[in-house]
């Protein structure tokens, strides 16, 4: 339609300018036609005088005059011919034929005769004249006028201008419709070239058809590809300015959450189920308090149910949980703004011991991590995981308020409750996160109970991993235990009709809101504040590390980097410091209390081998932070490391890369943390390689401002847009189109099975 009207409006001008051209041009083509019979009648009546001319001179003198008009009547009979004249050298008339005026003087005739166009009106009709010698040899010849009849001429010049207006009007429509053709043609192509060009096409998808190499086959035309190289270029630059200034287009925040939950989800209620609880109720010398653990999970799936406001079922571990609950074991939290409900579940000592600090932690976690520590695997701690994923799966089915909520299980502590709820609430949908890594089936083949956990999982309607691999590897182990149909283009697996998408959902942080951000310090009094609180030299380079006291995170390896680049690089010996924070966990268990230990012995015999009164290299400070105090460490450092020798994500650097708005600092990061495949800005290292890391350390501390700028720009970029309310909503949406489309399966099959009765009936 649009085209139409472009078209129309570039018609009418067209029609306009050959209409007026003809109409200048039509007198014009008369003045010409009658030119050429003008000089057509003259060269006629040349020769007809001629004719006439020679029979004159035949004649006998005596029987001239007779002769004479005896003649020129028979030359009057052509129709062209009005009359002719004699006349004498002198103008004198000697004989005229009938159709030759009388008022016609011979004088008058040949002056007219000589004019350019020699045309005479009569009241017969409009006439041309000639004036010609008998004897052109002889100066006083007598002279013959000859009258040609106009009316033919002028009759052929209107039959000429018919002919030439049709001709100019068809002429006109072909070149019009030409022009249309070739116009709509060039505007599609235009219009299409734009659209390409502006949807990005013209250059991204020769790369993504031919791996790179573009031939330019599917590319913008020719005429096109200057404007498509500048304006993509225009574009690049606005998305670039626009992304940096306000973040994605449509980012993913609380409130889009909401809005998810609401749509798509139409407000059905949320569980969660973790060990861990989001909050922990202590009792201290002033009372009651309140702390929230370091850990991963809880610092992902908080913000999650802080914008859905549903039920959190986890083992109450805090000394003072007893007496914060209320009769139903439950407490409205956070404890300011109370948003959702934290449902405690009591662990009795053996349960504790056995389902958590023996099966999950020194079975499930070395073996999910393969980092050198061997897992454990007790008939008795096995039992004990059974029974409390039990517990766990009945809390869930009693905190049910319908027959199809929505269960977000937790981690490697539940790997059986999926299968557990779904045997009461068939109807529900379960999405499991695995927050850990998934090793290769060769490595988790050595659990004794492989096939029980696979098929406890197998429970769920969405298992979510951290990365691809993660799910590959988790795909490959149940071809490799189970008889299950595996649908690799759908990422499903069927297992006992019972299908399960497997999926990856890269976890994430919330991205710090405007009021956070008024509170933080400002890097320079950060640094300040650090440097006074830990006596570090003035022109430290602070370098920190963040973790739970864990031996897969890579402290050991960090500090051998440290050492090495102390010798290495002597200049750093009284200036560079390493941080570390390092939360304590799982004290019970031997391994931790010896990894423990030993990073506090490497510590002391590096900072004795390098430190002085007044210089330590390594700090190392093995309690809890809270959030404040972890936020005043990343603005003060120049760098962050994180060495993990597995991590299912690791957001100890997403919250680096959040808290750094001074886009400074450095992240250094393991290739074998997840994170690692979503932020390649960082200098992404190889942590069992010590050389490798040292030189990063060396690298993060002489980097130019500007190269960290446009590091840290990119990272935030990318963390800022793949924060947890995308995690937590990519999840819940494919939840909420599978829940679609089961419920249309059933009232499918509901309507199916109710015709079939009524036949029967
Ligand atoms: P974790 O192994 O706990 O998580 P990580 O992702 O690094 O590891 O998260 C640790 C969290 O605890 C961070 O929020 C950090 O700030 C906090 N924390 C660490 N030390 C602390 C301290 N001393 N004081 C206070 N807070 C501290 C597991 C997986 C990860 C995965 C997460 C989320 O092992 O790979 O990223 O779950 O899925």
């Amino acid at each position: 339609m649009k085209s139409i009207h472009l078209q129309i409006r570039f018609l009418v001008p067209l029609m306009v300018t050959l209409t007026v051209a003809a109409l200048l041009a039509l007198p014009l083509l008369d003045r010409m036609t009658l030119r050429w019979f003008s000089r057509d009648l003259s060269a006629r009546g040349a020769m007809v005088a001629k004719t006439l001319s020679l029979a004159i001179s035949d004649i006998e003198p005596n029987a001239k005059l007779d002769r004479l008009r005896g003649l020129l009547e028979r030359g009057v009979l052509d129709e062209r011919l009005v009359g002719i004249a004699l006349c004498s050298a002198t103008n004198q008339q000697i004989l005229s034929t009938k159709g030759f005026p009388g008022s016609l003087t011979c004088k008058e005739a040949r002056e007219i005769a000589l004019l350019q166009n020699p045309r005479l009106e009569l009241s017969s009709g409009a006439v041309h004249i000639g004036d010609f010698p008998v004897n052109p040899q002889q100066a006083d010849s007598d002279r013959l006028v000859l009258l040609h009849d106009l009316s033919l001429p002028d009759r052929r010049s209107i039959d000429t201008r018919r002919y030439m207006i049709i001709f100019i009007t068809v002429l006109g429509l072909a070149v019009a419709g030409i022009t249309m053709i070739v116009a709509q043609l060039s505007w599609r192509g235009w219009v299409s070239g734009m659209r390409a060009i502006l949807r990005g096409e013209g250059l991204v998808r020769p790369l993504l058809q031919t791996g790179g190499n573009s031939t330019g086959a599917d590319s913008a035309p020719p005429e096109l590809q200057p404007l498509e190289v500048e304006i993509r270029q225009h574009l690049r630059e606005l998305e670039d300015n626009l992304y940096r200034e306000h973040g994605p287009l449509t980012p993913w925040d609380p409130e889009r959450l909401r809005g998810l939950l609401r749509t798509q989800l139409r407000g059905d209620q949320v569980i969660v189920v973790s060990n861990r609880e989001p909050y922990i109720h202590l009792k201290g010398k002033e009372g009651i308090q309140v702390s929230r653990p370091a850990s991963g999970l809880v610092t992902a799936v908080e913000p999650v149910m802080r914008a859905c406001s549903g039920t959190w079922i986890a083992h109450g571990s805090g000394s003072a949980d007893r007496e914060t609950v209320d009769e139903h074991d439950r407490v409205a939290v956070p404890p300011d703004t109370k948003d959702y409900v934290l449902r405690r579940i009591w662990l009795s000592e053996e349960e504790e011991q056995g389902y958590y600090q023996g099966f999950a932690n020194e079975g499930l976690w070395p073996l999910c991590h393969v980092a050198h520590v061997r897992p454990v695997f007790r008939e008795s701690d096995w039992a004990q995981y059974r029974a409390v994923n039990q517990r766990f799966a009945d809390a869930v089915v009693a905190e049910a308020r319908s027959d199809d909520p929505i269960v977000l299980v937790q981690d490697y502590h539940f790997a059986l409750l999926p299968a557990m709820v779904r045997e009461k609430l068939p109807k529900a949908t379960i999405i499991t996160f695995w927050h850990i890594p998934w090793p290769n089936p060769e490595s988790f083949g050595i659990c004794p109970w492989r096939r029980e956990l696979l098929q406890g999982m197998l429970g769920s309607t969405i298992l979510g991993f951290h990365t691809r691999f993660h799910c590959k590897n988790f795909t490959e182990t149940v071809d490799r235990y189970l008889e299950a149909r595996i649908e690799h283009e759908h990422s499903t697996i069927s297992y006992q009709g019972e299908p399960t998408l497997v999926q990856s959902y890269p976890i994430s942080i919330a991205w710090p809101t405007d009021e956070e951000r008024l509170r933080w310090p400002a890097p320079s009094e950060a640094r300040r504040a650090v440097i006074e609180r830990l006596k570090l030299p003035e022109d430290a380079s602070i370098a920190v590390g963040v973790d739970r006291f864990d031996y897969t995170k890579g402290i050991l390896e960090r500090l051998h980097a440290v050492e090495r680049l102390l010798e290495k690089y002597p200049q750093w010996q009284g200036r560079f410091v390493l941080v570390q924070v390092a939360a304590p966990t799982r004290n019970a268990l031997e391994e931790y209390r010896e990894f423990q230990d030993r990073i506090h012995r490497v510590t002391d015999r590096i900072n004795q081998r390098f430190g002085t009164d007044t210089y330590q290299p390594v700090r190392l400070l093995a309690e809890h932070h809270d959030h404040a105090a972890l936020m005043e460490l990343y603005r003060a450092a120049d760098m962050c490391v994180v060495t993990s020798l597995h991590d299912g994500m690791n957001l100890v650097c997403k919250e680096f890369v959040a808290a750094r708005d001074d886009e400074q600092g450095v992240l250094i990061l393991s290739r074998f943390a997840g994170a690692a495949r979503e932020l390649p800005e960082a200098l992404v290292i190889n942590p069992y390689h010590v050389e490798e890391t040292t030189d990063a350390l060396h690298r993060a501390a002489t980097m130019p401002p500007q190269e960290q700028r446009e590091r840290m720009a990119s990272l935030r970029m990318t963390v800022r847009e793949f924060n947890v309310y995308r995690w937590a909503g990519r999840m819940l949406a494919d939840a909420g189109q599978w829940r679609l489309r089961e419920r249309i399966t059933r009232r499918v099959q509901r309507r199916a099975r109710e015709g079939s009765e009524a036949m029967n009936a």
